[in-house]
């Protein structure tokens, strides 16, 4: 039931949590502007059944051309929309994509949220509004204390992770400097249906059940040894959205409190379609980054105790309902190609 009637405005609407943001601030009745790139194939599949014939009067759903390394254009957007919360999701956020593309990666990352703040604070001398920026547990990295909480200090090994501490810093300084309403959310890896193919989790879903129905062969990954704290995207958009209706800006560490290497997924995910893995996977060093993230593993007290959010499925399950849908996926593949 819709609770709310505020406007949203979301960077990286096309993307696998602005999609699951989308459809959450939906429900509870705002009206959501997305922020959407110019392709030149379609990149709106995650969120084309949210969104209806805009002439239809109940539309609350509105998409807008625009890009993060486009200052102007923000500005212009934020203030013909007039949100009362901004979510700056968009990033080019693959860790290993951003050791080949690290200028446009910090274009996009740091300089994107940067954007996304100024604009922000143009439209606060009018009107007020909050910021959420997407912080990443990858801004640990080669990480001092463990389990990470927010108050661990950052050791970014990645371009990516580099540009995600730039945006987390003057997302503090803004709020520090303006008095904006301008909040962290430092995410641990969550994953879905939606997920990217080309991280672990669902590169590694989308091969299992091939494999399982004779599409593919073999699967090829690179470290198995890494350790992540995997929860399920649809929970921390969820968590995103406490962060914003808390009574003051802050950052919140989001995580499940659990750790597993890539063999552990390995061994969920082929072991719900009764696999052995081993036989199946082999080790290409192109997957290898040039320095890795060893091991993350979050303490979300704070989130717990402040905005009573907590995770609601272990990675056990999410590996289950990636697998379950995936295997839909390999289905109707099948069917195609034996046509
Ligand atoms: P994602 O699926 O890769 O989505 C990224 C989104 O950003 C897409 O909508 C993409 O548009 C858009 N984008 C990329 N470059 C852009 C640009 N220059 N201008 C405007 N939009 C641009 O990422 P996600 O997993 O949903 O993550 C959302 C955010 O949380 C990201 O900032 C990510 O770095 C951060 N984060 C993610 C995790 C995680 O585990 N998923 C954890 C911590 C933090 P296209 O669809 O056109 O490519
Ligand atoms: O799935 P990944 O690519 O995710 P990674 O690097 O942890 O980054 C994700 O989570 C961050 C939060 O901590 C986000 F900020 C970021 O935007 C992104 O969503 O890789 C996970 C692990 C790594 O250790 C990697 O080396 O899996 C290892 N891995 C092993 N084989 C592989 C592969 N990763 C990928 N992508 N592909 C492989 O073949």
């Amino acid at each position: 039931m819709p609770t709310q009637s505020k406007t949203a405005l979301v960077t990286g609407i096309t993307g696998q949590d602005g999609s699951y943001l989308a459809e959450l601030l939906l429900e509870k009745g705002y009206t959501v502007h997305g922020i959407v790139r110019r392709s030149s194939s379609f990149n709106t599949s995650r969120i084309d059944h949210l969104y209806r014939d805009p002439h239809e009067a109940d539309t609350r759903l509105f998409l807008h051309y625009g890009d993060l390394t486009d200052g102007q254009n923000l500005t212009n957007l934020v203030l013909d929309v007039q949100p009362d919360e901004i979510y700056n999701l968009g990033a080019q956020s693959h860790v290993r994509v951003s050791f080949d593309a690290p200028a446009y990666t910090v274009q996009t990352v740091a300089l994107g949220a940067l954007n996304v703040l100024e604009a922000a604070r143009q439209l606060s001398k009018t009107k007020p509004t909050r910021v959420y920026q997407a912080s990443s547990s990858e801004m640990y990295g080669d990480v001092v204390e463990t389990p990470q909480r927010e108050t661990t200090p950052f050791s970014p090994q990645s371009p990516y992770a580099c540009a995600k501490v730039y945006a987390f810093h003057q997302t503090v300084n803004y709020r520090n400097a303006y008095s904006l309403f301008a909040s962290n959310g430092i995410l641990f890896n969550h994953e879905s249906p939606r997920r990217g193919e080309t991280f672990v989790t669902r590169k590694i879903t989308r091969a299992a059940t091939r494999i399982k129905l004779g599409l593919q062969k073999k699967l090829y990954l690179g470290n198995l040894d890494a350790k992540r704290d995997w929860g399920y995207a649809k929970d921390y958009v969820e968590g995103m959205w406490r962060i914003l209706q808390h009574d003051e800006p802050d950052d919140f560490v989001l995580a499940t409190g659990e750790t597993q290497t890539i063999r552990t997924f390995l061994d969920y995910a082929f072991g719900v379609l009764d696999l052995d893995w081993n036989d199946y996977v082999e080790i290409d060093p192109r997957y290898f980054r040039p320095s890795e993230v060893d091991l993350l593993l979050g303490d979300n007290t704070k989130a717990k105790e402040k905005l009573g959010w907590e995770p609601k499925t272990t990675c056990k399950e999410l590996a289950e309902l990636m697998i379950q849908h995936d295997l839909t996926l390999a289905h109707q593949e099948l069917k195609r190609t034996s046509n």
